[in-house]
C-alpha cells in the first residue's frame, strides 16, 4: 500500500491520463527542428533550439501531478532543465536594462497557454522537461517539451511548448476561445498553488470541487480519443 500525502481535495488516479482543452484533437506535430521562440519584453525575439537544452545543467525530479479537476498522478519522474537555469542563461541576457519581468507566458504548439508569475516560474522544482519516466515525452504528455510545475495545478503545466513570452505586467490569457473559456470555468487562478487549493480565482474551493470532478470522466474520454497511437 502506498500512502501519499495529497493536497486538499485531490484523489489518486491510476496511471497518467492525457487531459486537456485539446479534448479529442490529436497532439500537434513536432516540427523537424523544434525550438522555443523567446519574445515579449526582450530586446529582440529569438529562438532557442530544443536540442540546446541538452547542453545546460540537467535537473531531475520525482513528483505528483495534480489536475484542478481533482485527479492526481503519483510518482512521475521528469528530466529536463530547471526553468530558472533556462531563464538566467537565455532570457536575462536578452532583456533591456531596467526591465523588471513579472509574468511568463508559456505557449503550446496547440495554441494552449498559461500565464505564470515569474516568482512561481523560478521555483527550484519548475522544469522544462523533455523526458518522462526515462523516455522522451510522447504526444500525450507534451512532446517535444513541456512545463512541469508540480506545486501548481496541471493547467499551468503547458505541454508542447513553442513559445515563451516575458512580460512586465500581466498579459491577457492567450489561446483559442475554447481554451480561454475552459481555463475560466476550469479554475484559472493567477497562482494555482495546489497546497493552498487555489483552484479558481473567484469561487471557493469547496464549491468548485464537485463541479470540476464531474468533468473528469468526459474530458478523459475525449482526450483519450485524440491520443497518439502506442508504439
Ligand atoms: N498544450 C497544452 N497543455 C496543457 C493542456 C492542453 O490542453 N494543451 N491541458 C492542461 C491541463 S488542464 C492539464 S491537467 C495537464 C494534463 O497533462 P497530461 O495530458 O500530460 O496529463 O496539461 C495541461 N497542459
Ligand atoms: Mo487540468
Amino acid at each position: 500500500m502506498t500512502l501519499t500525502n495529497l493536497p486538499p481535495g485531490q484523489r489518486v488516479v491510476d496511471g497518467f491520463p492525457r487531459f486537456g482543452t485539446h479534448l479529442a484533437d490529436p497532439p500537434p506535430p513536432v516540427p523537424p527542428a523544434p525550438a522555443l521562440r523567446i519574445s515579449g519584453a526582450v530586446r529582440e525575439a529569438f529562438d532557442v533550439p530544443i536540442s540546446a537544452l541538452a547542453e545546460l545543467p540537467r535537473s531531475e525530479l520525482t513528483a505528483d501531478f495534480h489536475c484542478v479537476a481533482g485527479w492526481t498522478a503519483t510518482g512521475l519522474h521528469w528530466e529536463g532543465v530547471a526553468f530558472a537555469t533556462f531563464y538566467r542563461t537565455y532570457v536575462e541576457p536578452a532583456l533591456p536594462a531596467d526591465t523588471s519581468i513579472a509574468y511568463v507566458l508559456f505557449r503550446g504548439l496547440d495554441g494552449y497557454g498559461s500565464v505564470v508569475r515569474l516568482e512561481d516560474a523560478l521555483g527550484d522544482d519548475v522544469l522544462l522537461a523533455e523526458h518522462l519516466d526515462h523516455l522522451p515525452l510522447d504526444g500525450d504528455h507534451g512532446a517535444p517539451v513541456r512545463l512541469v510545475s508540480p506545486r501548481q495545478y496541471g493547467y499551468m503545466n503547458t505541454k508542447h511548448l513553442g513559445r515563451i513570452e516575458v512580460h512586465t505586467s500581466e498579459p491577457r490569457q492567450p489561446g483559442p476561445l475554447r481554451t480561454r473559456v475552459a481555463l475560466r470555468l476550469l479554475g484559472r487562478h493567477p497562482r494555482a498553488r495546489v497546497w493552498e487549493e487555489e483552484r479558481n480565482q473567484d469561487l471557493p474551493a469547496w464549491l468548485v470541487r464537485p463541479i470540476y470532478r464531474a468533468f473528469i470522466g468526459p474530458i478523459r474520454r475525449l482526450s483519450a480519443r485524440g491520443s497518439s497511437p502506442r508504439a
